[in-house]
């Protein structure tokens, strides 16, 4: 059995998407994240960071193997389950340069956007416009690889998972896919596989959705070093 310490995020949907096409044994712990749940000693010993997504593997020989980092986590499950993830040489390099690309591109300038568009107060524009940039960029940056390609590995892949659930909520984020066909198909196209539905709706009742905002949670919102000694 895999432990799925798991919100229900874009982040936490990629680890979901791929436990769900291998249909691995796992079951969901979930992270309240408005709560603090994530600063929890017991915690922090599976995800050092402090995020979720994280695992804690028991299916093997000896102690329970703790992953954190949804890049990671689905190179570990890539490699265990032998799918989703080319073996050879220049496929393998592929692959890491597109978990690369999401996990310090695409993610955290999509985090970002969200966190102006949603949780901020108001009156950043300076920085909604500048994560607003950003995010369309990565959108240019994948809808160039996918041009002639149904996938960005050319197979559906982790690299697909990984960069899924981003461009899932582009909408809300106030991007328009309009000038990204190749995004808007690939993310048509993906939307309709039953892992990934499935993955979307796991725990949906317990989205953020405006609950916690940086105005009333200060322990998801303005963080510090301080985060770690309040548990
Ligand atoms: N680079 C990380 C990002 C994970 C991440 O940012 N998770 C957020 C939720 S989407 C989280 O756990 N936030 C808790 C917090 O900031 O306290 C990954 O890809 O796994």
């Amino acid at each position: 059995m895999i432990e799925f310490f798991y919100a229900p995020t874009p982040n936490g949907w990629k680890v979901a998407i791929m436990l769900e096409e291998c249909g691995f044994d796992y079951q969901t712990r979930l992270i309240r994240l408005g709560e603090g749940d994530q600063f929890k000693p017991s915690f922090l010993q599976i995800s050092p960071n402090a995020k979720m997504p994280a695992i804690l593997d028991h299916e093997v020989d000896g102690e329970p193997v703790p992953v954190f980092e949804s890049g990671a986590i689905l190179i570990y499950l890539a490699e265990k389950s032998g799918r989703f993830m080319p073996t050879d040489p220049i496929g393998k390099k592929e692959t890491l340069e597109w978990l690369f690309w999401q996990v310090g591109n695409q993610g955290p300038m999509g985090g970002q956007l969200s966190h102006f568009v949603n949780y901020a107060p108001e009156g950043e524009d300076y920085s909604r416009q500048r994560y607003s940039g950003e995010y369309d960029r990565n959108l240019a940056v994948l809808e160039r690889r996918l041009t002639g390609r149904q996938y960005i590995l050319g197979e559906y892949s982790i690299a697909d998972m990984i960069a899924f659930p981003w461009a899932f909520i582009a909408k809300p984020l106030g991007a328009s896919l309009d000038e990204f066909p190749n995004v808007a198909d690939w993310r048509q196209r993906l939307k309709q596989r039953p892992a990934i539905i499935n993955a979307i709706n796991l725990f949906k009742d317990n989205q953020n959705r405006g609950r916690n905002t940086a105005q009333n949670n200060s322990l998801l919102f303005n963080q510090s070093s301080e985060h770690f000694k309040t548990k």
